[in-house]
């Protein structure tokens, strides 16, 4: 079975967690692996009904989602979080009960934020409307030594996922013979397979024995 891993997003609100979270999962999902998103707006809604903003009930949520994580790295499977995850302190106990952690930095702006505020939500904290609003009027603690960084102000999200796909065969995640799995499930093999089979078809009858026969990207 494969081993499972937490990639942990960590980032402002808006600065694109939810965006490169679903790009991995489906970048991870058509590796053949198994893939969950923990997202912070979803726990919320569920897990963490009813928990506010104040330091000891992010701290709390975090750990929640952290331990979630735990059990399901623990069982194979791909944990994507994304939720802020402002402190240091909370995310080093998340990264010490998860073990294999990778922690990504999605990086933006104060400015660009407020530029885009797709949830209307930095106008009304720059109003006063929102206390503890992270950012505005609450710590963010910036990783200090993440395993990536991505910046969605300077990259496209394309990029910043090629980042951290770069980070996860760099640092053993993802094998570079992780069996590759075509979106309709066929392996690589069967894959290669089909493509010799082509190869084969588009000889003329006669002529095979002139060819030598190629592998060809069937991607
Ligand atoms: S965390 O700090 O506990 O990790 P989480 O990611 O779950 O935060 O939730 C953040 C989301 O809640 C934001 O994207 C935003 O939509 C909403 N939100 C509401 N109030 C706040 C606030 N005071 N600070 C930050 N986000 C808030």
């Amino acid at each position: 079975m494969d081993q499972g891993f937490t990639i942990w997003l960590t980032g402002l609100s808006g600065a694109g967690k939810t965006t490169i979270a679903r790009g991995l999962a489906t970048a991870l999902l058509e590796r053949g692996r198994r893939v969950e998103v923990l997202d912070g707006d979803e726990i919320r809604q569920n897990l963490s009904q009813g928990l506010g903003y104040g330091k000891e009930d992010r701290d709390t949520n975090v750990r929640r989602i952290a331990y979630v994580a735990s059990l399901l790295t623990r069982h194979g499977v791909v944990v994507i979080t994304a939720a802020i995850s402002p402190y240091r302190d909370t995310r080093w106990e998340a990264r010490q009960r998860i073990g294999r952690f990778v922690e990504v930095y999605v990086k933006c702006s104060l400015d660009e934020l407020i530029r885009r505020d797709v949830k209307g939500l930095y106008a009304r904290a720059l109003r006063g409307e929102i206390p503890h609003f992270t950012g505005v009027s609450d710590p963010y603690e910036e990783p200090l030594s993440p395993e990536v960084l991505v910046d969605s102000e300077q990259q496209t999200p394309e990029e910043s996922l090629a980042r951290v796909l770069g980070h996860l065969r760099s640092a053993g995640y993802l094998a570079p013979t992780d069996s590759q799995v075509h979106p309709e499930g066929r392996p690589l093999v069967s894959r290669l397979a089909n493509g010799l089979r082509a190869v084969e078809r588009s000889q003329p009858e006669e002529g095979n024995h002139h060819e030598p026969v190629r592998f060809v990207n069937v991607r």
